[in-house]
């Protein structure tokens, strides 16, 4: 195609006065006309000259420590924008390093677009060994939505167009686009090069629901005694804010927001069940579940959070389920009302429906009011004490304040008990504010997410880690310090995963769950010009997060919290697998 491209220019002008362009040229220029403006990555053979031309050009090109980092700040812009982030690598291991956010990407259904250069395909292909030789195309398919090469510069067009497509339409995910380092020397006519780039037009359309959908959906909801609303992170993606608020208000029930659902609607919203969630998950009839897939966050749908006998039994209750992929109902337990399409759209078609709803029964809300009462009770004891040393909740009570106080910041959290704690105590207050560790559960997304919510967003961040969790991505505080970004971490330092008192029988080594004793994370920081703070009560945790946001100075401080404070893999201890054998 780049012969016959070039074959194409006016034949009037002679051939070496034509405008001639290239790969590098024309994959940046397609870039731009899809309004892609932001690369995260990291620089390297064959793609070095590629960001800094890029750079010239005017798109910004955030370089980060490690691809893995980079890839997790694309799919977090990608779920903040709606657009694919992008992240940009270089072969072979670079390549593999970004491929885990790929997959995370694709997981948690966030649209990406990870462009990785690649070797000599001739050379790659005979197994001839070039240098970073491997078959990229073919491992990223398994992990990934989509996966394209691109072979000559008059296919960037369509190649790119192709990969934003894949990644937001339907059910969003991450491509993999394969940019051969030959591909971005290759000239072609400039004309011929820019008539070969493609707009995309309407890259996510509209899905709209069928209307004896939507009809069977609201027959299930009008028919419920005790129903409960699920929002989950594909309602926060639709950016259908107004129209969930009027559905959730309209049909008066109880939700529960999922942990990036939390802020959609207020967490002190007098609807929100998320301190009666065990009540409503297990005495619910209908659940109307709005892009949330029933997956273990959610106990599979069946067992006996949700009211079931046994560990995989039902509890009878009624499902809708509003979901863009068409597979997604049943993939767990029954659907009885499955609802197919955008959310914004099928919110709208239920609300364009629902004409006159009743309240549902006193009973219900009373009930659900009463045990959030309880708990919000209890809660806030525990909140007031002010242990020495600082634990989890102490701490937390601090930051629960600041984000309070700044409710348009961004909120990065991730870790075991530091997540599982903070996801409860710390409430949210806007729609998609809190970004954290997802589908997965993993680690290693804080540093990423802080520099992309930074960017995107150009609110304040702060992030709340476990120091384990933080370690992930911990050289990425140069990142922050670098691109001067405000961005406040707070590293609940318990001394390693879950707890710092685990010993080694044996008496050799430190046990695999622990850190060294009493690390100074806040020294990092300092390293590169930030602000380091160590905080060993929550008078002076309050007074570092005060200051970090009045002086929009990157911010590492290091919360001293009892090193006995947390429990085995936080929430989810009955997911470890148990020993058959008796010691
Ligand atoms: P959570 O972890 O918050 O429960 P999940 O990631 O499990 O959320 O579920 C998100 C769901 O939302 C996915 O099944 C996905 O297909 C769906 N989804 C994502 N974007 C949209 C959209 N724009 N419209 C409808 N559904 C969407
Ligand atoms: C990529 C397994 C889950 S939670 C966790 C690990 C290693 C760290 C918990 O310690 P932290 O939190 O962050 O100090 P806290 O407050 O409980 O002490 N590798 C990946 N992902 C996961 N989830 C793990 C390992 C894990
Ligand atoms: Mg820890």
């Amino acid at each position: 195609m780049a012969e016959a491209a070039l074959k194409e220019s006016p034949a009037s002008a002679p051939e070496d006065e034509r405008e001639l362009t290239d790969g590098f040229h024309l994959i940046i220029d397609a870039l731009k006309l899809n309004g892609l403006t932001t690369i995260y990555g990291v620089p390297g053979i064959p793609i070095t000259d590629f960001g800094r031309m890029a750079q010239a050009s005017g798109i910004r090109v955030l370089s980060f420590r490690h691809e893995q980092n980079a890839g997790y700040a694309a799919s977090i812009a990608g779920f903040l924008t709606k657009k694919p982030g992008v992240c940009l690598t270089v072969s072979a291991p670079g390549f593999l390093n970004g491929l885990t956010a790929l997959a995370h990407a694709t997981t948690n259904c966030f649209p990406m677009i990870l462009i990785s250069g690649s070797s000599e395909r001739e050379i790659v292909d005979l197994q001839q060994g070039d240098y970073e030789e491997m078959d990229q195309l073919a491992i990223a398919k398994p992990l990934c939505k989509a996966a394209f090469r691109v072979l000559h510069a008059a296919d960037i067009g369509i190649g790119l167009a192709r990969a934003i497509r894949a990644a937001v339409s339907g059910r969003p995910g991450g491509v993999y686009l394969d940019l051969p380092a030959k591909l971005f020397g290759q000239v072609m006519d400039a004309e011929a090069g820019t008539k070969s780039l493609v707009k995309v037009i309407d890259a996510a359309p509209a899905q709209i629901p069928a209307p004896d959908a939507v009809k069977r959906a609201l027959d299930v909801l009008k028919g419920a005694k005790r129903p409960l609303i699920i929002l989950g992170k594909g309602a926060a993606y639709a950016q259908a804010d107004d129209a969930i608020r009027a559905l959730v208000e309209k049909s008066g029930a109880p939700f529960l927001p999922m942990s990036m659902a939390k802020g959609l609607l207020s967490d002190l919203h007098p609807q929100c069940a998320g301190a009666a969630r065990s009540t409503v998950l297990k005495d619910a009839d209908v659940v109307m579940l709005i892009g949330a897939r029933l997956n273990w966050l959610l106990s599979h749908g069946k067992g006996k959070t949700w009211g079931g006998k046994g560990h995989k039994d039902w509890g009878g209750q009624k499902f809708i389920q509003l979901d863009i992929s068409p597979q997604e109902a049943d993939s767990n337990v029954r659907i009885d009302a499955p609802l197919v399409g955008d959310i914004g759209s099928c919110v709208a078609a239920l609300l364009k429906e629902i004409g006159s709803v009743s309240k549902p029964p006193a009973e219900w809300l009373n009930a659900v009011a009463e045990k959030k009462k309880g708990n919000v009770a209890k809660m806030t004891e525990t909140l007031a004490k002010n242990p020495t040393p600082m634990n989890f909740h102490s701490a937390l009570n601090v930051v629960r304040d600041i984000v309070k106080a700044n409710p348009d910041a961004m909120f990065v959290n991730e870790g075991a008990n530091a997540l599982d704690f903070t996801r409860s105590i710390v409430d949210m207050y806007k729609p998609r504010k809190r970004i954290d560790v997802g589908t997965w559960g993993i680690m290693g997304v804080g540093m990423g997410y802080c520099v992309a919510a930074a960017v995107v967003s150009g609110q304040q961040v702060i992030a709340v880690e476990g120091d384990s969790a933080f370690g992930f991505s911990g050289m990425e505080v140069e990142t922050v310090c670098r691109y001067d970004l405000p961005v406040c971490i707070v590293v609940m330092n318990n001394n390693g995963v879950y707890k710092g008192t685990d010993q080694d029988p044996t008496g050799r080594d430190p046990a695999p769950t622990v850190f060294v004793k009493g690390a100074r994370y806040d020294r990092l920081m300092e390293a590169f010009g930030g602000v380091g703070v160590n905080a060993a009560t929550p008078a002076e945790l309050r007074k570092a997060m005060e200051e970090a946001i009045r002086s929009k100075k990157p911010t590492l401080i290091n919360a001293v919290i009892d090193e006995t404070a947390g429990t085995e893999s936080g929430r989810i201890t009955s997911l470890n697998p148990t020993a058959g054998k008796k010691k």
